[in-house]
């Protein structure tokens, strides 16, 4: 860039070289915005074999790898890493050392780091038992920090928290920004519970202040309110609370604005899928339907947790723990969950329970309309539970 410059100064006049500046210089910046990422997790009650557990730590690994290489790759000027970069609990010395090799290759990029309430930056935190490269900033517990980069013409304010909760109202002594500056706002917070024991966030007050962009981490799903604030999400999914897509955050910030955009980057989705069954299909039928319920390559590559409803054949008894090991074949991770009604026949089970509570219930019930679904499936509900009582 300096060549070219000094090659413009000879051949061109003054005009161009400004020109030149405004277009590619001081004044436009590249980011990668993440965070979420709980290195470390164990996944112990994700309801994985040991064995599965282990490949997604793995993953979560490898997912972070692929950001900052990626950072590396495309040559963003910041990577923003919005807290819960690891798991406290699970992280070992060894972890954090892998963790800073890693950042360290990353060496054209600035990497920002501020800590969540999963990786507090207590001071016998892992963050302070390693030598960190240049190109990464920490920022400090206490207060709002700024650090200002002279050649971009960027300020970066960040907040690291020092314990497992916080409501410290951190924009008490704030004293504004400089809007000649590009500014960016970088925080582990809660921005939907005024109450909330997790840094409550107050939005009006954050779009007030005049920041180029406010990345926030702790809500695990990706939210872009406007080009000028987003959650991030966790990049790789933790479990079933986490379906659809996640990725990471990339963004422009240059004379006309700012552009976001989240890019899925996820190496596996976790998805909840509902199939509605009748009393008229078999085994087989069901199994059919649930294999059908995506492509191959999707099946071999998420985590699916699918939902039975609707009306079961009396006689069919599902299994469904023996179900989820036949269809293991058919998917990298299955779950099923039992949200049926069994089909009866009403008039053999009245019979039988003439002078009892099951016998009054199906006559009650008959004396409604059974064509509506409502009452029919309240039918059927009260008479699984009496049954099964
Ligand atoms: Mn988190």
């Amino acid at each position: 860039m300096d060549i070219e410059n000094g090659l413009m100064l000879i051949n061109c006049d003054i005009i161009a070289i400004t020109y030149h500046l405004e277009g590619e210089g001081v004044g436009m910046i590249k980011f990668i915005h993440t965070g979420d990422l709980h290195l470390g997790l164990q996944f112990r009650n994700a309801g994985f074999h040991k064995d599965k557990a282990k490949a997604r730590r793995a993953e979560l690994w490898n997912t972070f790898e692929r950001i900052v290489h990626k950072a590396f790759e495309d040559e963003v000027d910041f990577l923003f890493i919005a807290g819960d970069l690891f798991e406290e609990e699970y992280f070992t010395l060894g972890d954090m050392k892998r963790l800073r090799d890693n950042l360290d290759k990353a060496s054209n990029v600035e990497i920002i780091i501020v800590a969540g309430n999963h990786d507090p930056l207590r001071e016998n935190s892992l963050y302070n038992r390693v030598d960190w490269p240049k190109h990464v900033t920490i920022f400090t517990p206490g207060e709002i920090g700024e650090k200002e980069f002279i050649d971009k013409n960027v300020v970066v304010y960040g907040y690291s928290w020092d314990d497992v909760k916080d409501q410290t109202n951190i924009f008490a002594k704030f004293p504004g920004v400089d809007k000649d500056r590009i500014n960016i706002l970088i925080l582990h917070g809660d921005i939907f519970n005024r109450d909330s024991i997790y840094l409550p966030l107050d939005r009006k007050l954050l779009e007030s202040i005049g920041f180029d962009y406010v990345g926030l981490g702790h809500i695990h799903k990706p939210i872009l309110f406007s080009n000028k604030m987003a959650y991030c999400g966790s990049p790789e999914p933790l479990n079933f609370a986490e379906v659809g897509i996640r990725g990471i955050i990339e963004g422009i910030i240059d004379k006309n604005g700012t552009d976001i955009r989240l890019i899925p980057f996820s190496r596996r989705m976790f998805l909840e899928k509902t199939l509605t069954i009748n009393g008229t299909m078999g085994y087989v039928d069901i199994m059919d339907r649930i294999r059908e319920i995506d492509e191959e390559s999707n099946r071999k590559a998420n985590l699916y947790r699918v939902i039975l409803k609707g009306v079961v054949d009396r006689d069919l008894d599902l299994n469904l723990e023996d179900m989820a090991r036949d269809l293991s074949d058919y998917f990298y991770h299955i779950e099923l969950i039992d949200d049926t009604v069994i089909d009866y026949d009403l008039e053999a089970l009245e019979d039988a329970n003439k002078d009892n509570i099951i016998g009054y219930f199906i006559r009650e019930m008959k004396n409604k309309d059974l064509e509506d679904k409502l009452i029919r499936d309240a039918l059927y509900i009260g008479l699984d539970a009496l049954m099964k009582g």
